[in-house]
C-alpha cells in the first residue's frame, strides 16, 4: 500500500511538471508570434516595413528613378567652371569637360556663367561609368531641368571636351557642341592675331621609347615657323586636354625654323625647350597621352594660335 501511494504521488508530480512545460512552451510560442506580426510591432524608422498599399496612380512611382545616379540637390557653391558643391556638401566635378585654370583666359567667364546658370538652383545629376575621380570628387553630368549644363558650357566656348577612362555617355553631343563653339569662336576659341598662320606642328612624338614616365625627353613636339618673319612666343602657353600647362620663357622662333619642346628636364637652348613637368616630384612627367590628347597653343593674351587633336 505504501509503495502504491508513493507511486501515485510520483505520477501526480510528473503530470504537474509536464503540464508546466506545455504551458511554458505555449506562452513562449505566443510571444514569438506576437513579435513577428508586423501589425502589432511599432514601426522601425531604420528598417521600414514595405508599403503594402496598392499603387496610387497619382503618386510618382519612385522605382523609375535611380536613387544614386539621379537625385536632385541645390547648388550651394561654384568652385570654378567645372566644379561645384551641393547642399549635401558633396563636391561635384563635371564629367566630360574641362574649363580653364585660374589665371587663364576664360577661367573667370566660365565660373561666372556657371554661377549665373545654376547657383542656388536645384539640379539633377547623372553618372557615367566611373563615378569618382582621383581626388574623391563625384563625377556627374549636371542638368538644370532638361538642359545638360556640361554640354552647354562646351557649346558656349567656356569648356573643352575632356574624356577620362570609360566616361563617354554624351560624347557625340559634346563633340557637336564643341564644333559649334569653335565655328562661333566662343571664348576659348577666339583666334590669335599674332603669327597664327605661321606656327604649326611639324612633328609630335606622344609615345616615348619605353616607359614615357622614365623617358619624358623622348616625348616631344616640334613647332615650325613657316613665315618669313620671326615670332615672339614669350609668355605663350601650351596645354593638353587635362590641366598640364607650360608657359614659354622669353623666346623668339626665328623665321622658317623649328623648335622642339620636350616633356622632361634639361637646359633650354635656342632650338630645344624643356617642359620639366612636375619638377622634382615623384609624379610621372609625361604630358601627351599615348591613346589621344589635344594640344592647345595660346598667345600671351590667351587667344588660340593652334589646336591639334590626335
Ligand atoms: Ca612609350
Ligand atoms: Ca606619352
Ligand atoms: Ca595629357
Amino acid at each position: 500500500m505504501k509503495e502504491d501511494s508513493s507511486f501515485e504521488k510520483n505520477k501526480i508530480f510528473f503530470a504537474i511538471i509536464i503540464g508546466a512545460i506545455i504551458i511554458g512552451l505555449f506562452i513562449f510560442t505566443s510571444i514569438i508570434i506576437i513579435n513577428n506580426n508586423p501589425d502589432s510591432s511599432p514601426p522601425d524608422p531604420l528598417n521600414p516595413s514595405p508599403n503594402l498599399e496598392p499603387n496610387n496612380p497619382d503618386q510618382p512611382d519612385e522605382s523609375q528613378y535611380e536613387p544614386i545616379s539621379n537625385p536632385t540637390y541645390t547648388v550651394t557653391k561654384i568652385v570654378d567652371g567645372d566644379t561645384i558643391t551641393l547642399s549635401n556638401n558633396e563636391k561635384i566635378r563635371f564629367i566630360g569637360i574641362n574649363t580653364e585654370e585660374k589665371g587663364q583666359k576664360c577661367y573667370q567667364e566660365a565660373t561666372d556663367r556657371l554661377a549665373e546658370l545654376i547657383l542656388n538652383k536645384k539640379v539633377r545629376l547623372e553618372t557615367d561609368i566611373d563615378k569618382v575621380d582621383k581626388y574623391g570628387r563625384s563625377l556627374r553630368f549636371v542638368f538644370l531641368e532638361n538642359e545638360n549644363i556640361n554640354t552647354l558650357l562646351v557649346k558656349e566656348g567656356l569648356a573643352t571636351i575632356y574624356t577620362v577612362g570609360s566616361n563617354k555617355k554624351y560624347l557625340s553631343e559634346l563633340e557637336k557642341a564643341q564644333r559649334e563653339a569653335r565655328e562661333g569662336q566662343g571664348c576659348i576659341w577666339q583666334k590669335s592675331s599674332s603669327c597664327k598662320d605661321c606656327i604649326g606642328i611639324a612633328y609630335l612624338n606622344s609615345n616615348a621609347e619605353g616607359n614615357d614616365c622614365t623617358n619624358p625627353n623622348d616625348e616631344y613636339i616640334k613647332f615650325s615657323n613657316s613665315c618669313n618673319v620671326e615670332c615672339d612666343i614669350t609668355s605663350w602657353t601650351i596645354k593638353d586636354e587635362a590641366t598640364h600647362i607650360y608657359t614659354f620663357p622669353e623666346f623668339i622662333l626665328q623665321s622658317n625654323s623649328l623648335m622642339t619642346l620636350k616633356s622632361g628636364k634639361g637646359t633650354d637652348t635656342t632650338e630645344v625647350l624643356f617642359w620639366d613637368n612636375h619638377g622634382n616630384s615623384a609624379q610621372c612627367p609625361a604630358i601627351w597621352n599615348n591613346d589621344g590628347d589635344t594640344i592647345y597653343l595660346r598667345d600671351k593674351q590667351g587667344s588660340l594660335v593652334l589646336e591639334y587633336g590626335y
